[in-house]
């Protein structure tokens, strides 16, 4: 098999609380978090389980999520209403991104406690890799909800894993700039972070710009590579696949958490890059092969039925089995008509709605940046 050609087999955990799905941000709000419904149930009708361990993990308790959030914040969140906050904050309707509907708080603790509990896995090796497709929520600040994220599962899944682990390589390919994480890391070397996302002043969150690089004991552990529109599968693997292999060989981290968030794929309904089912499961094949203690997360996709194929897909590419499943969406599938426009298959082709903007010579500058960073880097 193709892991006997890589390396040693590896034990994968998979970590889901089915309460997660049921919740709703409103109406019209990109974020649904019933994706993780479809995408659950897609993994089963493929058979996937056979390949890992499944575990239903409790919710996170109060006291785990305060390891990072502050007991003020996360009251308010409990009580379902954010402080009177200053009026510039309502002017810009940043608050529309971060409703406080019914159950906000639970839904947080589900998403969390698996983030938690895949974590320990890893810590206690159980497992070499660990999936949770319902965490990955990168922009909840210690204070503040931001971007969709009132938790921030990562920070607080990689506090764990600080607990066993000298160094923690965190690595994002969610169309969006994983500032939640890089802010709570910003100051150590000890987690390393790398964000792949489109930067254009009007995309959100704004920040992510090669000059953001880490400060005091964390200068150079903070890497930031702010892409172009249109950026398509050869162009993200001409950046991704160097970077990530000298970020491993320098930094040589004891465990990655890699955040697999579906708006970088082509056609999401808030991205704008091209990537292909196979070009954004490819970042997952090649971290994989890499051979360390993994953490797989989700993270953005709006597009449902194509975040439901993009995360079995990977989910398969982790249990070697991604070259052997059908492209036919099984038949039982309960969901099989979410995925009725484009024929049923697994990974269709994606429409290219935007023309790479990502020179050559723009992407080497950007492979330059990283090379030059990694140089400075000691431990
Ligand atoms: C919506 O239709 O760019 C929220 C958000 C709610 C329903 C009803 C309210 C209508 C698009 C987005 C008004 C909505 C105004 N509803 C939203 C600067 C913005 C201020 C808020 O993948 N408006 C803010 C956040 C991004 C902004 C992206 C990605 C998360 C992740 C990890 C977060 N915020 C402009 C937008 C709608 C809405 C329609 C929306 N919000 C699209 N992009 C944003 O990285 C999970
Ligand atoms: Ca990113
Ligand atoms: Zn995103």
């Amino acid at each position: 098999t193709k892991d006997d050609v890589i390396g040693r087999k590896r034990n994968i955990m998979y970590f889901h609380n089915e309460n997660v799905a049921a919740f709703h941000y409103g109406p019209h709000h990109p974020m649904k978090p019933f994706r993780l419904a479809v995408t659950h149930s897609l993994i089963l009708h493929y058979n996937l389980q056979h390949y890992f361990t499944m575990v239903e993990p409790p919710p996170a308790t109060y006291e785990e999520i305060i390891a990072f959030h502050d007991t003020d914040y996360i009251e308010e969140l409990m009580a379902g209403k954010w402080r009177v906050v200053p009026d510039e904050d309502a002017v810009d309707g940043t608050a529309d991104d971060v409703p406080l509907f019914d159950g906000v708080y639970d839904y947080c603790t589900y998403y969390t406690g698996s983030t938690i509990q895949a974590a320990k896995a890893l810590n206690c090796k159980w497992a070499d890799i660990v999936i949770n497709w319902s965490g990955g929520l990168h922009h909840a600040k210690k204070a503040q909800a931001s971007g969709f994220c009132y938790v921030n599962d990562i920070v607080i899944g990689i506090l764990e894993l600080l607990k066993h682990n000298q160094r923690v390589l965190y690595i994002d390919i969610d169309i969006h700039h994983g500032d939640g994480v890089q802010d709570a890391f910003y100051f150590t070397s000890r987690v390393m972070t790398a964000s792949f996302h489109h930067y254009h002043e009007k995309f959100f969150p704004g920040t992510g710009i090669v000059k953001e690089k880490g400060r005091s004991d964390g200068k150079h552990y903070s890497l930031n590579f702010p892409l172009r529109e249109g950026i398509t599968d050869e162009s993200y693997a001409y950046v991704f696949k160097p970077i990530v292999r000298s970020l491993v060989k320098f930094y040589d981290p004891n465990v990655i958490v890699l955040q697999c968030g579906a708006d970088s794929l082509g056609s999401d309904k808030l991205g704008k890059f091209n990537l292909s089912f196979n070009g954004h499961g490819e970042c997952i094949r090649f971290v994989k092969s890499l051979n360390r203690p993994l953490m797989i997360l989700g993270g953005g996709g709006y597009r449902l039925r194509n975040v439901a194929r993009c995360w079995t897909n990977e989910t398969a590419i982790i249990v070697g089995q991604d070259d052997v499943i059908s492209d036919i969406i099984p038949e039982i599938d309960p969901y099989r008509k979410c995925f009725a426009p484009e024929h049923y298959k697994l990974r269709p082709e994606l429409p290219h709605r935007f023309r790479d903007a990502n020179t050559r010579e723009f992407l080497d500058y950007l492979i330059g940046v990283a090379e030059e960073r990694m140089r400075k880097i000691e431990h």
